[in-house]
């Protein structure tokens, strides 16, 4: 189910829409009593439909008659008539823009040619079909005659009107939320409208001077009621018939208008304009200027090289920055775990690394992994949208012993290729998952079976190979231990704990794959898949030894991992025990991504230590503390 609610942002839109609805409706249902061309009518019925309360605001202050018989005084003033020829430049070249858009980004052209072909679309439907066809009932004369006439004010205005809507265009669609780019997203539509808007701001001042040099017009006043005497104006009675369906209401209610004013009105388009070909040559040169800067500036800050194709419906994280050179792949890597692909969420109770059963299949250890997208509680109040193994955060652990066949069934669920390297284990190059180069990746919905021996012991851990970067910091990521085949040789400890470190980037209620660049640093850090408060309590009793085995499965920083209470004895590293003349008493290690350390550890004191990052900010939940930390902390309890 494609839910059109991700943000907030969403449900605004919605809301906006509702009211755009019924201020469209308002505009078509008062404006067909309205005494004016039909022409007109359907002009604010459009832009109130692309700019909503503020079409209605427009319709209302220039043009709804406000007592009858009024109208033609009422529409008068030149800011009005302004109004009203922006109106159907606006409406008819909005029109033609937003049905190119709709129809572009369903072809994948990229963001230059997209806007190339929105100008045109919009200047050939504002000059072929509202202009010349739709105004030919006012203003008389061939088709051909009006396309002429019309066509150097709908240059100018159209011009004007793109330089406005252009960047607002491309930067509310291109950098962030890119589902703006798609059609069937709200806030593609909500993206039009400001354009809309923005477009009809930078339209009307040369509107207005058109307007008053006669060579557009603007609002007008048409009562068809009685026939009358002039060509111009019974052609006008009669096309009104047959165009307008809108018109019908006012036809039924015959009023005697002062007819005068009307003739004027319509009269006046026909004056001969006052602007000198100098003054529209110096108009048409400044709109395409102002044209050229709003299409072409935005190449500065986005890259208009992609598309909807590309990058459509991809949302990046709030400080992240695009650059003109911001490749699709690059903007794909980082964008957010797509949370409508969540396929089952979990409570805060629920664990991760819970140990992975097998079957036995003549003599081999068969294991299954299945890759999808979940949505996993961190904290309370935190949940995150995740790519994990069986449904948990970390991965099911791999608990086998030295000598043991293993097979590994890794099936992908994932919208993405992934694969699965076996950190530090000696096996054959075909298993060791690494994307492109000992194999190819898994697609979507697709498996592999990775098949080897273990012949180490230790502490290990499992990861994707293909975009790690993205997908093993959103969460794929397992332990996987062998125990030595002569249990002699284990360093034994009382308890075994083993922690698996991450960082998490959650912002806007969506997750983000974090990394050590600007805009994707994490706010988030978990032990096994939760932060402080949530991590799990370790329970010993004094004098008891504790063996905890850090795991650097983490993407982007080394993490001084601290033991409070007293050193503890580091055991192995990598996964190698180290002789007994190698080990050594430390109270911190450095766990780096890939590091591996076994410590024993022993309850000297009653009470609770403390393990934690001694990154400060790593002990935070998005720089807040509760019960005292956040992130990399755990409490041992000692009894
Ligand atoms: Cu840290």
């Amino acid at each position: 189910m494609h839910s059109l609610f991700v943000l907030p942002v969403d449900y605004y839109l919605a809301a906006w829409f509702a009211l755009t609805a019924a201020c469209t409706l308002y505009v078509a249902i008062d404006g067909a009593k309205n005494p004016e061309p039909s022409v007109m009518k359907w002009g604010f019925v459009l832009v109130t439909l692309y700019t909503g309360p503020f079409g209605l605001l427009l319709y209302v202050l220039t043009d709804k008659e406000p007592r009858p018989g009024t109208h033609e005084q009422f529409v008068r003033p030149l800011w009005k008539q302004g109004v009203g020829s922006t109106i159907h430049c606006v409406a008819g070249d909005a029109t033609g823009i937003i049905l190119a858009a709709v129809i572009v980004s369903s072809l994948g052209l990229p963001m230059w040619l997209d806007l190339i072909v929105e100008y045109l679309a919009g200047f050939a439907f504002g000059l072929f079909i509202f202009q010349s066809l739709f105004m030919k009932e006012m203003m008389g004369g061939s088709y051909f005659e009006n396309v002429r006439r019309s066509f150097f004010p709908e240059f100018i205005s159209m011009n004007f009107m793109m330089a406005g809507m252009a960047p607002v265009m491309t930067f509310l669609m291109m950098g962030h939320d890119m589902r703006a780019m798609v059609p069937t997203e709200l806030i593609f539509w909500g993206v039009m409208s400001i354009g809309v808007m923005a477009g009809f701001a930078t339209a009307y001042p040369s509107n207005v001077w058109m307007v008053a040099q006669g060579i557009k017009h603007g609002l007008m006043t048409e009562r068809p009621t009685e026939h009358i005497a002039s060509d111009a104006a019974s052609h006008q009675h009669h096309d009104h018939g047959e165009h307008s369906g809108m018109g019908e209401g006012a036809a039924a209610h015959p009023e005697n208008g002062p007819r005068a004013d009307s003739r004027a009105a319509a009269m006046h388009m026909h004056a001969t304009p006052e602007a000198t070909s100098a003054q529209i040559a110096a108009f048409s040169l400044a709109s395409l200027v102002l044209l050229a800067t709003g299409m072409l500036a935005p190449a500065n800050w986005v890259n208009m090289r992609l598309s909807a194709h590309d990058v459509g419906g991809l949302i990046m994280p709030p400080g992240m920055f695009m650059f003109r050179d911001t490749s699709a792949e690059a903007m794909r890597e980082m964008s957010f775990a797509d949370s409508r692909l969540v396929g089952a969420q979990f409570p805060i109770q629920t664990r991760g690394d819970r140990e992975l059963p097998f079957k036995i299949d003549a003599g081999v250890k068969v294991f299954e992994l299945a890759a999808s997208v979940i949505r996993w509680r961190i904290l309370p109040e935190v949940a995150v949208d995740a790519y994990a193994y069986n449904n948990q955060i970390p991965g099911p652990r791999i608990h086998i012993r030295e000598g043991d066949k293993v097979r590994i069934r890794v099936r992908n669920h994932l919208p993405e290729a992934t694969t699965v390297h076996w950190h530090g284990l000696i096996l054959p190059n075909a298993m060791d998952g690494a994307s492109e180069i000992t194999q190819a990746p898994i697609p979507p919905s697709g498996f592999f079976d990775y098949e080897f021996t273990a012949r180490q012991h230790g502490t290990y851990f499992y990861h994707p190979h293909a975009e790690p970067d993205r997908s093993q910091a959103l969460g794929l990521y397992g332990a996987l231990i062998i125990d030595p085949a002569d249990a002699a040789t284990e360093v034994r400890a009382d308890h075994d704990y083993v922690i698996q470190l991450q960082e998490w980037l959650w912002r806007d209620g969506l997750t983000f794959p974090a990394m050590p660049m600007d805009g994707m640093q994490p706010n988030y850090f978990t032990i096994n898949g939760k932060a402080y408060p949530s991590t799990e309590t370790v329970r010993m009793k004094l004098g008891e030894t504790l063996k905890v085995r850090f795991i650097g499965t983490n993407n982007g920083f080394i993490h001084p991992m601290h033991i409070h209470g007293g050193p503890f004895e580091v055991v192995a590293r990598d996964g190698e025990t180290l002789q007994k003349s190698a080990r050594y008493l430390a109270d911190t290690v450095n766990v780096g991504p890939g590091q591996r350390y076994d410590v024993i550890w022993q309850a000297r004191e009653r009470g609770k230590w403390l393990i934690h990052c001694h990154i400060p900010h790593h002990t935070s939940n998005d720089n807040t503390e509760t019960k005292g930390g956040g992130g990399l902390m755990a409490v041992i309890e000692v009894e």
